[in-house]
């Protein structure tokens, strides 16, 4: 299958409708905080689907940090894995689109820069992370070109 599969959670899909469907100029924060958000584009890593993912907008220059927290679940985001096994993405920043390739940070004191930088752009980043036992993946996107 390689065509858009739309997230089953009504709200992400909505929001990714809207993001999308204006070109970038509509439905671009997080609800009612005002908040960035960008939309992840990739494939499912079984499916091949096509998934488009919102996330916080966490910018270090040009390269954009994605934070897997999925509101401090107990589980990696669906995405985390699909990310792993394919790092090709396409990032939408309101009428940007860039193309992107994706890796996730493990090195401790890059770790620790980026996550500042997350916790700065998205303080709710810090409660998550206190609310689950697992380490919350962080990965840099950079452009490919
Ligand atoms: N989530 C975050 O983790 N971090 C954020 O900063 C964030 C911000 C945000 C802002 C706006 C907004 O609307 C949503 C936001 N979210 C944020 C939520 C985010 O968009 C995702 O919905 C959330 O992280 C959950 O991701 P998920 O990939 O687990 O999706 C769930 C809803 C899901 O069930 N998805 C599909 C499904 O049908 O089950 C995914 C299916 C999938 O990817 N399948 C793979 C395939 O091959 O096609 C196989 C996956 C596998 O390993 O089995």
């Amino acid at each position: 299958m390689t065509e858009y599969v739309p997230s089953p959670s009504q709200w992400v899909a909505d929001q990714v409708a809207l993001y999308e469907g204006s070109g970038g100029t509509e439905g671009t924060t997080l609800r009612d905080t005002g908040l960035p958000v960008i939309i992840v584009t990739n494939r499912g890593w079984k499916t091949g689907a096509v998934r488009k993912t919102p996330l916080m907008r966490v910018a270090d220059g040009r390269n954009y940090i994605l934070v897997a927290s999925q509101g401090g679940a107990p589980k990696h985001p669906y995405w985390y894995h699909n990310l792993k096994a394919d790092p090709n993405v396409e990032i939408r920043d309101k009428t940007e689109v860039y193309t992107m390739r994706v890796r996730e940070v493990v090195d401790t004191e890059e770790r620790k820069r980026l996550w500042a930088i997350a916790v700065e752009a998205f303080p709710p980043y810090q409660s998550y992370q206190q609310k689950t036992e697992r380490v919350i993946p962080l990965f840099v996107a950079e452009p490919t070109a």
